[in-house]
């Protein structure tokens, strides 16, 4: 019956993954897109991320926030890669984008492709084929990868400011934020579970140590010995040092983000703001129990509604060079 039941449950699963490729195919991608055109790239860009990610495997964490905060902001256009200009601050500049990372491996992809076939593979593509096998490197879940975005000719800091939810947002705002880009408030909890792996500094998080309300107070929503062993890592106005955000498997892609939230240990307000809506905090008390977890296959699935949220195709935008300038 369990047997039956877990089988059953493969197959939902399946059929979400599915339905979301049907979604990414209506938008325009496609799997395989360069198939004809350039049939080596997604291989191409796979050794090359293998090669940095197994030596560094950190930097599976910030390549996958790399795509998140490309998605977010303008869509998936590769915006985020662009470097400022004399007369442009771009959204590399903007400060949730201080701590983003990684940026040579998807050079180092470009430039291998490009050596193959110039002009063809678009650097939005390329961040979010990284970011899938990047996780697939640390044997996180695997997705699908629909291609054919090309790439977007703007990228300025406020838009990023606008358009990245905070680390100090409430549910409402996150909801707010997730919606505005297509995205269901499984996708917001399912996606957020990104923050199993990599580290944060602690200036995203100080404020509920220290002074939460502006009377020497401490966050009511997270537990307290956590707070107490927080204090000793970082001391008020630290902007250097930072925490891993699943102590002691931050780069192990499993469900202990889930454990955390749930013990009122989530790191960030919007962490712990998915216990105060009863939908996101059911989820992750299912995926908190070992028999409940069906966060892999989940992820896979709301990583490919992400990678599709407003997307450049056919003949917008264009195909970058270089992966820090248009053309
Ligand atoms: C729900 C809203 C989200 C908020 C408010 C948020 C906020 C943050 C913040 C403040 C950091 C720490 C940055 C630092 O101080 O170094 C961080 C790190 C990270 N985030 Fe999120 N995030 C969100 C959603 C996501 C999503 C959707 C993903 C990917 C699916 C993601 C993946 C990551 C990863 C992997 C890191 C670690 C980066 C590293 O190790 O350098 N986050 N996030
Ligand atoms: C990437 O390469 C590895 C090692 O050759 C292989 O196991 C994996 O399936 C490849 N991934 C993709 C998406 O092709
Ligand atoms: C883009 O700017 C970054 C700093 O934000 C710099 O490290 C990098 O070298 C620049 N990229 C190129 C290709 O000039
Ligand atoms: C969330 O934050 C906004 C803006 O500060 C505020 O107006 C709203 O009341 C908050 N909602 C909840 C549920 O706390
Ligand atoms: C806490 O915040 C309040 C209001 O912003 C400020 O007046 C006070 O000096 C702060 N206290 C500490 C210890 O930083
Ligand atoms: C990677 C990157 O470009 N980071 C930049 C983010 O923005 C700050 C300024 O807010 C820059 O100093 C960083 O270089």
């Amino acid at each position: 019956m369990a047997f039956v039941k877990l089988l059953t449950f493969f197959f939902l699963q399946l059929i979400l993954v599915v339905l979301a490729l049907d979604l990414a195919t209506a938008q325009g991608l496609k799997l395989g897109f360069y198939k004809k055109r350039c049939p080596s790239a997604e291989a191409i860009v796979n050794q090359t991320t293998i090669q940095f990610i197994s030596r560094a495997p950190s930097l599976a964490a910030p390549l996958l926030r790399m795509h998140f905060h490309d998605c977010f902001v303008r869509g998936c256009d590769g915006s985020v890669l662009l470097n400022s200009t004399k007369n442009n601050q771009a959204e590399k500049d903007a400060i949730p984008n201080q701590s983003l990372r990684g940026f040579q491996v998807i050079d180092a992809a470009k430039s291998a492709v490009e050596a193959k076939c110039p002009g063809v593979v678009s650097c939005a593509d390329i961040l979010a084929l990284v970011a899938r096998d990047a996780v697939s490197v640390i044997k996180g879940p695997f997705w699908p990868v629909p291609t054919g975005r090309r790439d977007g000719r703007t990228s300025i800091l406020s838009d990023a400011l606008n358009n990245l939810p905070s680390p100090f947002s409430n549910i409402t705002q996150l909801k707010a934020s997730f919606s505005s880009k297509g995205l269901s408030v499984k996708d917001l909890v399912v996606l957020s579970g990104g923050h199993t792996i990599g580290i944060s500094h602690c200036t995203s998080f100080t404020n509920r140590l220290y002074n939460f309300t502006g009377k020497g107070d401490t966050d009511p929503t997270l537990d307290p010995n956590y707070i107490t062993q927080l204090k000793k890592k970082c001391k008020p106005g630290d902007a250097t040092t930072f925490v891993e955000m699943d102590p002691g498997s931050s780069k192990i892609f499993d469900t202990d983000y889930y454990s955390l939230v749930d013990k009122r240990r989530g790191l960030f307000q919007s962490d712990s703001a998915l216990l105060a809506d009863s939908a996101t905090k059911t989820y992750v008390q299912q995926q908190a129990t070992p028999s409940g977890a069906t966060f892999s296959t989940d992820f896979a699935a709301s990583m490919v509604n992400m990678g599709q949220i407003g997307v450049l195709t056919g003949n917008s935008g264009e195909i970058r060079k270089r992966c820090a300038f248009t053309n």
